[in-house]
């Protein structure tokens, strides 16, 4: 928390409120003696700072609060104040399968918000583990033998410790400059925040995939109600404490609807967001269109048509958006 000094605004909002909730949560701490001691100011936002703990705008100003489009382009400016933004933590899984020559590239790229990255390794036979060691002493390897994708990202989520949970694929298809965008996301009040190719473009989509992509997606609108312009994308960010009710269980490349479509008999908060998806810089494909794409059909017409295995329920009205 800065030091404030007088005759200034400073604008907090508790974690997870919208911006429009800001105005009314507001905070006048200026005082109107020029010589009000800092440390006075200081106290104050102490008291406050168990409740409130993210710093949305901080300025000089005449009066508690200007014109929403001045309102607007202050939190635009937000990313001037890197130290007094408080973002969530958040964790970074990458699940890996003989992913020697892309692993180096995405690990480069992680940006300073991951707190901790969780590699799990299904038992490569090259140089994976040594690569992402080597590059990120700080990495978690996890190994995990049991074959599949899912299993592996299961194993990752229960390993990971952080407020927010990121996965990514390690092959280069998915940028991770991208991660704090889908953070910010989820410190929105989104409990899971999916990646749209649809909007942010692919160059590594097949006609085959796209025509899968296309009919499953539209199954999962029809049957579950929804509006989603895209489905079996793995870029995604969830809300740690939000995965149990999730009620995973799949093994495979069908993870990922398994995430949507849970989420959505959840009446959890999703959003979509622009993703870019590039083709993966070397190697070869782990998935097999036909074989996978029936185990995703598979996993959206039972899960539309069993119960779910906890016990756990959440809001019953279906909340999705579109962010970007
Ligand atoms: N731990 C583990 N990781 C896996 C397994 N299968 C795939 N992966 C990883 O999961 C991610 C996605 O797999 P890909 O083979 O890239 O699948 P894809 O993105 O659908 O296919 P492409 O677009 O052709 O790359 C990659 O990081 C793989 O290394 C597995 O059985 N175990
Ligand atoms: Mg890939």
């Amino acid at each position: 928390m800065p030091l404030i000094s007088s005759n200034r605004l400073l604008f907090l909002a508790p974690r997870r409120r919208r911006y429009e909730d800001v105005e009314t949560a507001a905070l006048d701490l200026a005082l109107d003696v020029a010589a009000a001691p800092a440390r006075m100011l200081t106290a104050e936002a102490g008291a406050l700072v168990d409740d409130i703990d993210q710093v949305i705008a901080l300025e000089d100003r005449p009066t508690p609060l200007g014109s929403d489009l001045a309102f607007e382009a202050e939190v635009a400016e937000l990313s001037d104040y890197p130290c007094i933004v408080k973002l969530p933590s958040v964790s970074l899984i990458i699940p890996t399968l003989n992913e020697e020559a892309n692993i180096g590239w995405v690990l480069q790229r992680v940006p300073a918000c991951v707190d901790e990255i969780i590699v799990v390794d299904g038992g490569s036979t090259d140089r994976t583990v040594e690569v992402a060691r080597t590059l990120r002493p700080d990495v978690v390897v996890v190994t995990e033998l049991r074959k599949g994708k899912g299993v592996a990202l299961r194993t990752g989520f229960a390993k990971a410790t952080r407020e927010v949970i990121v996965m990514i694929d390690a092959d280069g298809s998915m940028d991770p400059a991208e991660i704090e965008s889908y953070v910010l996301a989820v410190d929105q009040g989104y409990d899971l925040v999916k990646g749209s190719r649809a909007t942010g473009g692919s160059t590594d989509l097949t006609p085959t995939r796209l025509l899968g992509n296309f009919c499953l997606r539209g199954l999962v609108n029809l049957l579950y109600s929804a509006d989603f312009s895209e489905l079996c994308y793995g870029f995604m960010a969830l809300r740690r404490t939000s995965v149990p009710a999730m009620d995973l269980v799949a093994d495979g490349f069908e993870i990922e609807t398994e995430i949507v479509v849970n989420s959505l008999r959840r009446g959890m908060r999703i959003a979509e967001i622009p993703s870019h998806e590039s083709e993966r810089l070397n190697g070869v494909s782990h998935l097999h269109p036909v074989r996978d794409g029936l185990r995703v059909l598979s996993t959206i017409v039972r899960a539309r048509f069993s119960r779910l295995q906890s016990d756990q329920t959440g809001t019953p009205s279906l909340a999705q958006d579109s962010i970007g």
